[in-house]
This record gives C-alpha cells, sequence and structure tokens, in this order.
C-alpha cells in the first residue's frame, strides 16, 4: 500500500508540491490523500503549508475562481452560497454507524457502508478539471495538550479561505506529530457548480465516520456544512474526548473584567443565534472565542482553550451600537470574507439590523436583487440573508484576550448556558451547584429555532447543552461525562442560565441588547461571593440592588422595581410545564439517562409545587 501511495503521490504532485507534502512523515495521512486523489482526480494539487505566501495564494484562487469577489476596502471579500444552501443541513447531516453500533434515536445516523458508497459515489471524479487543496490547521493552540491536527482536502478555495482566518495554522504542528495516527481528517468537494455555487443541493451530503475520524461534505458550500474542522470537528472531538475524559462544548470562551482588575473566565453555550457571539463580545470584556471550546482537568482546576482562532459569525444586527468592536473591523481594512450580504454596485456590503437605511437594490444570493423581489415559492427575499455571515480572525479584533492562544487555556470560573426563550426563564439564574447547573440548566436546555439551520423559525426545540447538534455519543452518556467532569475539582465552575428573550404580554422583549453586559457582570461577583442571592425553587436570583447598581453603572440606566418584577419574576406554572416537556424527552427517546437526572427533576418539581401552592404561579421576587 504504502508504495502505491508514494507512486501515486510522485505521479500526480509536481515536485514543489510533494517536496512539501513529503517533508511531512506521516503515512496515515499521506495515504489519505492519495485516497482522495484516486478518487476524486483533480487536474492538479496544492500543498498549504504555514507560509504567507501559501496563504496568499489561497486567498488569490478565491478571487480567481469566482467564489470571492473584493469589496471596496482593502482585504475585503464576499462570498454567496447557493439559494438553497444558506444554513447548516441538519436532515442530511449523518453519522455512518457500523452495523451493532448504535447512538440512540436521537441522533441522525445511517448504515456505514451504504453511506460510505453513496458519498463516495458523489465525490468519483468530483474534482476532474479542478485544483485540490490539501491544507493542515490545529484544532486549539498549537504545541499544547489541547492541540488536534487536521488535514482538510477541499476544492474550494473559499472554504480553504474561511479556514486560514478560523484556525491556527497546521502545518508545523504535523511536522512535530510525525508518524501518528491521531489527527482529524476532512474531504470536501463543492460539486458541480452553476454561477460559482453549489448546484446539486440535493445531492448535499455530511457523513461522519467516527470510527475514522473522517469527514465527507458533498454538493455544499455553506460553511457551517463545509467548514471540516468548525461543526463537523466537533462531532468528532466529542466522541474522542468522551474516550479520553475532557469535554468539547459547543461553548464561547471570554474574560469577564470584575472589580480591580480581576478577570474571570467564563464558558458559555447557547444555541446558533441566541446572543452567543454578543455574549462574548460584551463592551468592556475580552474575548477568547465565540464558539467552541475544549475543556480539560489540568493540576484540580478546569481549564479550556477556544478550538478556532476566528470568527464566523452572524452579521444580522451588527452595529455600531450593539456590536462596536465587530462593526469596526467590519468597516476597516483587514482581511474579512462577507457571506450572504447584499452587495451594491460601488462594491460595499449591506446587512439587516447595521443601523442604517438599507438601499432597494443590489445583488444578493438570489442574483439581482430589488426590493420586494420574492422567490419561486412567493416568499419575499430580505436583502441579506438572516444567516448571512462574516469570517475573521479574533486577534484582528481590539478586546482579543492575551490568553486566546495559551497552551495552557485559561482557568473556567463560570459556565453559562443560554437559549431563546419568551416565556419561562429568568434573564440569569445560578444553579445549586454543579449537578443541578448540568442537568437542570444544560440537559433541560430548550430553543426556540434560527435562521443558522434549514427549516421553520421560532418552534421550541430541546436542544441539550445547545449541542444537540453535533452530540455523537449516546445523549446518557455525553450527561454523564458532563457530571463526572467535576470530580476531583476542589472549586467547580458555577453554572447560570441566561435568557435574553423574554417577552412581556404585549410580545415586546423586556430587556435590551446591552442587558446582558448586567447579567454576566453580576455572575462574575457571585463567583467571588461578592453579592447575595435570592434563592428560587430552580436556583439562585440576584437581588434588586445588585442589578440597580450595576445598571446605573455600567449602562447608565435607572433599572426599576418593576422591570425586576416582571423580568425576575419565578414562572412555577411556565417551569412546571418546561419539566414535563423535557423528561418526557428523557423518558421517550433516551434511554440511557442517568438516574440522576430524574432525581434533580423530581426535586425541582417538588420545590416547585411547593412554591405555587403557596404563592401562585408567578412569583414577585420580593415575595421569596
Ligand atoms: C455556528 C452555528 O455557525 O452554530 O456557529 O451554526
Ligand atoms: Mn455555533
Amino acid at each position: 500500500m504504502s508504495d502505491n501511495v508514494n507512486d501515486l503521490l510522485r505521479a500526480r504532485l509536481d515536485e514543489s508540491n510533494l517536496a512539501k507534502l513529503f517533508a511531512l512523515k506521516n503515512p496515515k495521512m499521506h495515504a489519505f490523500v492519495a485516497e482522495a486523489i484516486e478518487l476524486a482526480q483533480p487536474e492538479s494539487v496544492f500543498v498549504c503549508t504555514d507560509s504567507d505566501e501559501d496563504l496568499a495564494y489561497i486567498r488569490e484562487r478565491s478571487v480567481e475562481n469566482g467564489e470571492e469577489t473584493p469589496l471596496a476596502i482593502k482585504g475585503h471579500t464576499y462570498h454567496f452560497d447557493g439559494y438553497y444552501d444558506q444554513a447548516r443541513d441538519k436532515a442530511n447531516t449523518k453519522y455512518l454507524l457500523a452495523a451493532g453500533t448504535d447512538l440512540g434515536a436521537s441522533l441522525n445516523s445511517t448504515d456505514k457502508k451504504a453511506g460510505t458508497e453513496e458519498v463516495r459515489s458523489f465525490l468519483k471524479d468530483s474534482m476532474a478539471g479542478r485544483q485540490m487543496l490539501v491544507c493542515f490547521f490545529c484544532l486549539g493552540p498549537t504545541n499544547s495538550e489541547f492541540s488536534i491536527p487536521c488535514v482538510q482536502i477541499t476544492d474550494s478555495p473559499f472554504v480553504a479561505h474561511s479556514e486560514c482566518l478560523l484556525y491556527r495554522p497546521g502545518y508545523e504542528q504535523f511536522k512535530s506529530i510525525g508518524d501518528s495516527p491521531d489527527f482529524f481528517r476532512f474531504l470536501h468537494t463543492e460539486g458541480e457548480l452553476e454561477n460559482c455555487v453549489s448546484k446539486n443541493v440535493d445531492k448535499r451530503r455530511v457523513y461522519i465516520d467516527l470510527d475514522e475520524n473522517i469527514v465527507y461534505s458533498v454538493n455544499t458550500q455553506y460553511g457551517g456544512n463545509t467548514i471540516g474542522l468548525k461543526k463537523l470537528a466537533l462531532r468528532l472531538a466529542i466522541n474522542k474526548s468522551s474516550r479520553e475524559g475532557w469535554l468539547a462544548e459547543h461553548m464561547f470562551v471570554m474574560g469577564v473584567h470584575g472589580p480591580a482588575g480581576r478577570v474571570t473566565y467564563f464558558t458559555g453555550a447557547f444555541p446558533s443565534a441566541c446572543g452567543k457571539t454578543s455574549t462574548s463580545m460584551l463592551q468592556g470584556q475580552t474575548i477568547v472565542g465565540d464558539d467552541i471550546a475544549y475543556l480539560r482537568k489540568k493540576a484540580g482546576e478546569i481549564r479550556c482553550v477556544n478550538v478556532e482562532s476566528g470568527i464566523f459569525g452572524i452579521i444580522r444586527d451588527v452595529n455600531l451600537t450593539d456590536d462596536p468592536v465587530i462593526y469596526e473591523a467590519l468597516t476597516q481594512p483587514g482581511e474579512v470574507i462577507f457571506g450572504n450580504v447584499l452587495v451594491t454596485d460601488d462594491s460595499k456590503p449591506h446587512w439587516l439590523g447595521m443601523g442604517q437605511e438599507l438601499p432597494t437594490e443590489g445583488t444578493n444570493y438570489s442574483g439581482k436583487w430589488h426590493k420586494g423581489k420574492t422567490d419561486d415559492k412567493g416568499n419575499e427575499i430580505t436583502p441579506s440573508h438572516k444567516n448571512a455571515r462574516y469570517t475573521l480572525r479574533i486577534s484582528e479584533l481590539s478586546n482579543c484576550d492575551e490568553g486566546l492562544n495559551d497552551p495552557e487555556g485559561v482557568p473556567v470560573g463560570a459556565m453559562v448556558y443560554g437559549g431563546r426563550d419568551s416565556d419561562t426563564l429568568v434573564p440569569v439564574e445560578q444553579a445549586f451547584d454543579w449537578t443541578e447547573g448540568i442537568i437542570a440548566k444544560g440537559a433541560m436546555l430548550e430553543s426556540e429555532t434560527t435562521a443558522a439551520t434549514l427549516g421553520k423559525e421560532g418552534v421550541r426545540t430541546f436542544n441539550i447543552m445547545s449541542n444537540m447538534d453535533f452530540v455523537s455519543l449516546p445523549l446518557g452518556r455525553y450527561i454523564q461525562n458532563n457530571l463526572d467532569f467535576a470530580g476531583g475539582i476542589a472549586k467547580p465552575p458555577l453554572i447560570f442560565s441566561v435568557n435574553y428573550f423574554l417577552k412581556g404580554k404585549d410580545g415586546r422583549y423586556l430587556n435590551g441588547m446591552l442587558d446582558k453586559k448586567v447579567w454576566v457582570l453580576w455572575a462574575e461577583l457571585r463567583v467571588h461571593g461578592d453579592v447575595e442571592a435570592i434563592e428560587t425553587p430552580t436556583g439562585l436570583i440576584p437581588k434588586y440592588e445588585d442589578l440597580a447598581d450595576l445598571f446605573k453603572r455600567e449602562l447608565g440606566t435607572d433599572y426599576t422595581k418593576e422591570n425586576y418584577i416582571e423580568q425576575f419574576a419565578v414562572r412555577t406554572g411556565n417551569l412546571l410545564a418546561k419539566l414535563d416537556r423535557v423528561e418526557e424527552i428523557y423518558k421517550a427517546k433516551v434511554p440511557d439517562t442517568p438516574q440522576i437526572v430524574f432525581d434533580v427533576f423530581n426535586r425541582q418539581r417538588e420545590r416547585l409545587n411547593a412554591a405555587k401552592d403557596k404563592l401562585g404561579e408567578c412569583i414577585s421576587p420580593f415575595d421569596l
């Protein structure tokens, strides 16, 4: 085999690319590249090292092949995905499972043999006449216990370019691992193109092989389906971490700046488009990462890293008032890819909620666009897509935390679970302890669906730890891993829930976009025992005085008692209904649910029933 591999590589790579590939002494990686060439039959192969020259080549190819087009500001480009390729395709993202393996009914899977054959049939000859790009990246900081080297093969310079912005370069890391077989592999083709976008979205597939640590992605360009190191790697990492005793989570990492220069690191798990990036970007705080974290126990404490080094963020509602740091990065020279925004003839990007009146015509993911344009189903096409994105490096942001690339990671003081919930959870609540936090905050998380995935928006969905789309284990085991993780840790992180989407009776949001800063700073004070809290049946909520102080100091606003009562009312009726809903899911769909989960549900139910009997369906925090 190895002779065949080497012969094939020698025959198909030119001298300089062959030298780059052979400088890495990794037979398993060589075999992966050779097999991909044999299957996809590219015209040529480019091997990308960590050099500036190679990165520039990827950038230029993205423009030359028409996947990206320069904008007026230096370094900015835009990219469109196909009209029906604007979000993660949950239905066609599946685990390839060998006969006899079972991940439980909640996870989407397909037979490994049939699925592999299917996806390979779409890959066959898919790169004929094109160049194959072989790129190396590292998940987590390089040279660290957290590092996972990856090889990404793709025929899309746009995908490769996005990854160059989003991940640490990994060619040198690959050198340092020698012949180790322990790395992730991604093979992507955009398939047949029409006007530079994937044509056969009906044949879009994202198939994940957990035994081999390989993900195949075909007939799609949208980053969430194609950027191997993002959500595809997260699925592999969750499975790997379960075998090795650490955690891979759908979490931001941020430095929260408390009194007297104190910095406390928080992780936060939120479903897509529920305020995760904007929390990690809160004014006055520092960002380590906005999407995915690895957590490990080290010397008696929990430490974590940002798996990525860039942001693939939702651009909607990024404006000078709500997200000044990102807005600044999006309006100044620097390397940025805009995805699925509206572009006008003067080469300027426009997006929903940018704080300016939008043009009435331009070009977008539907082609030439004008206000009122409808699609073939009669739906009005928005100027930019609701899930339109920007991609940039975190190091370009003025609030980048100094721990971003620390190989030791940063210590975790608190973990936050958030979701989109209009009528049940208070804006912020601390769990009684780690076990209650993992179960009643993380494992009970529900959220109303958003534009980040295909399908209807606004449907309340169960989303365990906001990781439901990415968990690659039976759910009971995933919960148990989280519960066990704090074992041996003297002072585990505090766990909080937050909810920015509570609505009043008239349907309006009860909180402004900036209020989240107060909830996060209150949580920081709790980590250090600086403020007291009020006990509710489900956790600990802030005292009015502490919030009023924080609102005044941080936002310059008067927080009224009426606001407090409306926002922090304990809605016993809705909380009990939530408990019933979620418990039903565990009973019906998660056969390996640990008993402790039901015990915690029962304890909460008893406390809620007692409070409801005594004080009613909706209890003012002043009556607790
Ligand atoms: C993302 C997502 O892009 O979760 O982060 O969809
Ligand atoms: Mn995400």
